[in-house]
């Protein structure tokens, strides 16, 4: 059986494969009870289902050729090469169009001369123009993270990186142009850290965009231990690997409040977060988890218990992860936590997270039971057929606008030297799909969406944004040393969807922490505007709800400062911009992108 691990199963070959009889003796007993639920439903189709969405990979003939380095491409030496490169779909001109801004690194020797983060602009026709230069964003060093949010009000949305090495806050000048203020913002670091996770919130709901940031691992160049098999943590299956994050310091995590004039102050020690220590932190995700109108913070953890920070109300936090049943698996194990992706998987109003982990381990499903209570659903739900790969950028998004949200992740491993050893552990991964089944299970697509899943790269963050505007996800994704990826995704015509996009008032103008709850026939969908989500990445800020074939909803709208509108009966296949107090008005243009080619 532990053949299987290194094959491409999906859960319904496995199932086929196995004669029932010897099934029982060589599955655990928790797959069996999982896979015993799922047998004995009915709802499980006998016929084929409908076609899901398609996805080609546009990359090369959108313009995004520009490969991201990142390490070197034949070994890594150090941590710092191993995690980092999330990506945001954003649109930093307000032209309507999502644009793309992308991580890059760098080597520790030799780094190419055309190393950088990029960004670029969306021409409206299915291409894109590198316009890095000219927006001043220019620059190469150990990029971990992106979060995107308008922390100074002016209608223009800003960016702020994390690096290993010194976190810099991009102020969109709204004329193309960004200017590096971190130091005139205050958040300028005394010393390196390993800055990951990073995420705008308005944890105190005055209006104003505050900033948590994450640290991945205690790590200096100097004194850093290299590969070796006597070393802990220095090692993996027998193979000598670059070390950690076993066995390295695990640093805090810092809350910086916005003081409304251009400059933060850390409340880190004042907010408790300074006290949240003991997690190797990646992707940071705030939304409501107990949905008490105020916003939560949750923290994925490498190899140590995720952090689920639950606003008090009065400027501080408290950790609730293992409580509510979200900071490590059902069965009690700490798992390689490294993106979250948020969303309501099964249309109860309640947000569930999805959490990605190392080789060997499944991603983590939690259904959220209300009240930000969680319970792990992996191997019900399906998520258990695949875990040959270490995942990382995901999300609980409608892909093929059936009204069931679907779940996809990316993969890649975080060092060439294992494959070298084992091909079970390769370098360079494919996609991983799950189709909701709408019936509480996932399976796996390969070919079936489309050739460009199964294309294998050492892939990192990913971002889910509509860029031509047709109405369906697309997905673009950080590539190890290869240029990007940007699947178009063809979804099946005949399904309806609805887009809605807040704009704060009193609120933050991105309206961070909104919350938008669709209703129709006795269902409900739930999504929130997060400012980072996947691994390390920001999607496009326009919420994208699938809804099969309806074709009216009803609208409720919970602004971060906590004043709730409704609206009845709004028509399908549209983009909707809510303003706050001010109902639904005209909004940016929307419209299908001109000339683009339908392979
Ligand atoms: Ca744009
Ligand atoms: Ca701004
Ligand atoms: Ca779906
Ligand atoms: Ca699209």
């Amino acid at each position: 059986m532990t053949d299987t691990k290194s094959l491409p199963w999906t859960r319904r070959r496995l199932l086929q494969s196995i004669p029932a009889a010897v099934a029982p003796a060589i599955l655990s007993g928790q797959a069996r009870r999982a896979i015993a639920a799922v047998s004995a439903n009915p709802a499980l189709p006998e016929k084929p289902l409908p076609p899901f969405s398609k996805f080609v990979d546009v990359s090369h003939s959108a313009g995004l050729t520009q490969p991201m380095y990142y390490g070197r491409p034949d070994r890594v030496d150090y941590i710092v090469e191993s995690v980092g490169g999330g990506c945001a779909f954003f649109d930093y001109d307000n032209d309507g169009w999502m644009d793309i801004f992308i991580l890059g690194g760098r080597r520790i020797e030799n780094t190419p001369a055309d190393a950088s983060n990029r960004l670029y602009k969306n021409n409206r026709d299915g291409t894109f123009t590198d316009v890095t230069e000219k927006a001043g964003l220019r620059d190469c060093g150990w990029a971990s993270g992106v979060c995107i949010g308008d922390y100074d009000n002016d209608g223009f949305e800003d960016i702020f990186v994390t690096y290993y090495g010194q976190n810099k806050l991009y102020r969109n000048n709204g004329d193309g142009t960004f200017t590096d203020v971190t130091e005139k913002a205050g958040l300028l670091n005394p010393k390196t850290r390993f800055g990951t996770g990073c995420t705008f919130v308005d944890y105190n709901r005055d209006g104003l965009l505050d900033l948590f940031v994450a640290n991945y691992v205690e790590f200096d160049f100097a004194t850093a231990p290299t590969a070796s098999l006597e070393v802990p943590g220095c090692n993996f299956e027998g193979v000598a690997i670059y070390c950690g994050p076993a066995g390295m310091g695990a640093p805090q995590h810092f809350l910086y409040r916005n003081n409304g004039d251009g400059t933060f102050t850390d409340v880190s020690k004042e907010s408790g977060i300074s006290t949240m220590l003991g997690s190797y932190g990646l992707t940071a995700v705030s939304f409501d988890a107990d949905e008490d109108g105020w916003p939560d913070i949750l923290l994925a953890g490498d190899e140590t218990p995720a952090l689920l920070m639950i606003n008090n109300h009065d400027g501080t936090f408290r950790e609730e992860g293992l409580m509510r049943g979200v900071a490590v698996s059902g069965d009690g194990r700490m798992l390689g936590g490294m993106g979250i992706g948020v969303g309501d998987y099964d249309l109860d109003g309640h947000l569930d997270v999805v959490i990605t982990h190392f080789q060997m381990q499944i991603a983590g499903l939690y259904h959220c039971l209300g009240k930000g209570e969680f319970e792990d659903v992996s191997i019900q739900s399906g998520l258990g057929s695949d875990r040959r790969f270490v995942q990382w950028g995901a999300c609980i998004l409608d892909l093929d606008n059936d009204g069931h949200p679907d779940i996809f992740m990316t993969a890649g491993n975080v060092t060439p030297e294992l494959e070298r050893v084992t091909a079970k552990f390769p370098w360079r991964c494919p996609k991983m799909l799950f189709r909701n089944l709408g019936n509480g299970t996932f399976a796996e697509l390969g070919d079936e969406a489309g050739p460009a899943i199964a294309s294998r790269y050492v892939s990192r963050g990913c971002a889910f944004g509509d860029f031509d505007n047709d109405g369906d996800l697309d997905i673009v994704i950080m590539n190890y040393n290869d240029p990007p990826t940007l699947l178009r995704n063809d979804s099946p015509s005949g399904n309806h969807w609805i887009k809605v996009r807040l704009e704060g008032v009193k609120s933050n103008r991105s309206a961070i922490g909104g919350r938008v709850t669709l209703t129709y026939n006795g269902k409900t969908q739930v999504q929130e505007v997060m400012s980072q989500s996947s691994h390390l990445s920001s999607n496009d800020p326009r919420l994208h709800f699938g809804l099969g074939q309806v074709k009216t909803v009803d609208i409720e709208v919970r602004w971060p400062m906590g004043r709730t509108e409704s609206f009845k009966a709004v028509a399908a296949n549209q983009l909707v911009t809510i303003r706050e107090g001010k109902g639904i008005v005209p909004g940016r243009p929307f419209q299908k992108a001109a000339a683009e080619k339908r392979a």
